[in-house]
């Protein structure tokens, strides 16, 4: 067997330097569909993060919706006993296609319902950046400017430490900062579908981009709908974003990125969030890390360390009956009763600025308010500090990807599969090949697992894209002669290298 990478010295310390990188716009991965059909976990994830699927208790309070000016623009039709939406769209068919999405997005609320509590009312009172008060228990989170900090002291301060930060003015001279104005955005990308909300049965609600801005510039939503699209490579007009952004150097590794691009999880999100949109407090899914660029608007941010307990920090012990947890109300009343009834509790906020990046820590809780129109791009990813509990918890709670993580270790990195081996030894974990017919999985609850997983897949360790090897390589790996050539194939232009692979694996048409 081939291996493709072959790195320099023995100790595992030398092991934790190998840099895979995360993707990369130079090398677009591709994210199919199916891919997220087989990632009901991650999706679940998203879901729950973005709070879309909340039930109001019926007796909630109800406010006037926000005075409309109704001297122009469109606005839908009210039906009777409703209140109309208030707001006045630039085009005609954009009240009609919201009504559409946020029927699909919310079941326990009527389409007429999402300003009942008036909060575009309150813009200056709740969206202020003046509201964070630090004091012994509301600390910074810190803040370091990019020019002022080395790649090295990133890494120790912050990456190893497990200490999240906003780094000011890291994104700055990245062309989304004037690509992603909403002017520029309409340009390009007008008439392009994006995603907007899943349903229940998890259908994706797509929204165009005209109807979205057009929307978002006018909408007087309490939680307004929250553009989040993570299929970027896989259409040929929305592709051009990744020529906007780098892959941030401050986060060189991520060995996640070994895995096939069918068989790796949804982690890289480009999202657009109006005003008082938000996504309620959580956790990044199986202890991955995080980063979350700003391109244009202002971010508040909420983090608490991972020990703080859920029930805590979701503020569940002080919410009252009838009340609606979505994260403008978390920010508006949640946050500041839970920090009285929870004195001990350290909480930390900020503010992320056009141009900053903010690293979250995998297993740090957090929450954010968009105070104004938001447009950013987010990444989830596997550092070589947090390796063997992102591998202990894939093992356990996705055993397909696991699986496919595993067989793609040992084919392009055989210490990181020793290390892996090592742990399962450690623990008396058995993969799933390791297990007979029926067989549990050693100490761990089978319903947890993934319940797609099918020892019949036909995801093959070859189907790592050369595009994904080359971006995978870090400066500090030596590489094999299968993998020179590898990466010499990857470095060719795409379209000589297509019409090849296409001459080496003819479709069945074709044969
Ligand atoms: O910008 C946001 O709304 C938060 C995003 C986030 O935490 C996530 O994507 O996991
Ligand atoms: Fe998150």
């Amino acid at each position: 067997m081939l291996e493709l990478f072959e790195l320099c010295s023995g100790a595992w310390s030398h092991l934790l330097s190998l840099s895979i990188g995360i993707f990369q716009k130079l090398s677009p991965r591709t994210c199919t569909s199916p891919s997220l059909q087989s990632c009901p976990d991650a999706m679940r994830d998203r879901q729950e993060l973005t709070s879309r699927q909340l039930h109001l208790d019926s007796q909630a309070a109800s406010c006037d919706p926000a005075p409309a000016d109704d001297s122009k623009g469109f606005s839908q039709p009210p039906k009777e006993g409703e209140s109309s939406d208030p707001a006045r769209y630039s085009s005609r068919r954009t009240a009609s296609e919201i009504h559409r999405c946020r029927k699909g997005q919310r079941t326990d609320i009527k389409p007429s319902e999402w300003n009942k509590f008036g909060y575009a009312s309150r813009d200056d009172e709740v969206l202020s950046k003046d509201n964070i008060v630090y004091d012994e228990q509301t600390v910074p989170i810190p803040r370091v400017r990019r020019c002022d900090i080395t790649l090295e002291e990133f890494q120790k301060e912050y990456v190893e430490k497990d200490r999240p930060v906003i780094v000011e003015g890291a994104c700055s001279d990245w062309p989304a900062m004037s690509r992603w104005s909403t002017e520029a955005l309409d340009e390009r990308f007008r008439h392009v579908d994006f995603k907007v909300g899943k349903t229940d049965k998890g259908k994706n609600i797509n929204l165009k981009m005209k109807y979205f801005l057009d929307y978002m510039k006018h909408q007087q939503d309490d939680n307004p709908l929250y553009l989040f699209e993570t299929k970027v490579d896989e259409n040929n007009t929305m592709r051009h974003l990744l020529d906007d952004f780098d892959h941030p150097d401050l986060f060189p590794h991520d060995w996640f990125g070994l895995m096939n691009d069918e068989a790796r999880p949804p982690h890289r999100w480009w999202a657009i969030g109006p005003k008082r949109s938000g996504t309620t407090v959580h956790t990044d899914p199986l202890g991955t890390s995080a980063w979350n660029a700003v391109s244009h608007g202002v971010k508040r941010w909420v983090l608490f360390e991972p020990h703080v307990p859920k029930r805590i920090v979701k503020g569940r012990d002080v919410k009252k009956k009838g009340e609606d947890t979505e994260a403008i109300m978390y920010f508006d009343f949640l946050l500041p009763r839970l920090k009285k009834a929870n004195p001990e509790v350290r909480v930390y906020e900020g503010l992320q600025n056009p141009g900053d990046i903010i690293f979250v820590p995998g297993d740090w809780w957090h929450g954010v308010l968009n105070l104004e129109d938001c447009v950013a791009v987010t990444a989830n990813f596997c550092g070589p500090e947090s390796f063997d509990k992102i591998w202990k918890r894939t093992r356990k709670d996705r055993e397909k990807v696991a699986h496919l993580w595993l067989r793609n270790m040992k084919k392009f990195a055989p210490r990181l599969y020793a290390r892996a081996t090592e742990l399962n030894q450690a623990d008396g974990f058995r993969m799933r090949h390791q297990r007979g017919p029926g067989e549990k999985p050693d100490g761990s609850d089978d319903s947890s697992s993934d319940s797609s997983s099918s020892d019949s897949s036909s995801d093959s360790a070859e189907d790592l894209s050369p595009e994904g090897l080359s971006a995978a390589l870090g400066g500090d790996v030596v590489l094999g002669h299968a993998a020179k050539k590898r990466r010499a194939e990857a470095a060719e232009p795409l379209p000589r290298r297509r019409r090849r692979e296409t001459e080496d694996n003819p479709s069945p048409e074709a044969q």
